[in-house]
């Protein structure tokens, strides 16, 4: 009985609209890359938390580079991508959208 309540909680609800928020995430990130050289710089970056209305936008580029750039290049490439997304997803999980819409 707990085991199916557990399964049926996390396996629904969550996964869908997470989803969502990931994607809108990434394509504003990919709409960040003005140069389109492929991979942000921290300009770029900061941009786009600009446009998700942060108040901190270069507070929030520093946290995210340290999380994301893995190389410590000073640009987040493809591959480091995911883990920018994901930064961004701990940031402001559930209101992505709505930031997005102002
Ligand atoms: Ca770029
Ligand atoms: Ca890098």
């Amino acid at each position: 009985m707990v085991f199916f309540f557990i399964n049926s909680k996390d396996d629904k609800n969550l996964p869908t609209s997470l989803l969502a928020e990931r994607h809108e995430i990434l394509s504003l990130l990919k709409s960040c890359d003005v140069n389109e050289d492929g991979k942000l710089s921290k300009e770029e970056v900061k941009a786009g938390f600009r446009r998700l209305q942060s108040r901190f936008p270069a507070f929030r580029t520093r946290r995210a580079f340290k999380v994301a750039d893995k190389d410590g290049d000073g640009f987040i490439s493809e591959t480091e991508l995911d883990e920018l997304v994901d930064y961004v997803l701990e940031c402001y999980q559930g209101n992505v959208a709505l930031r997005l819409m102002k």
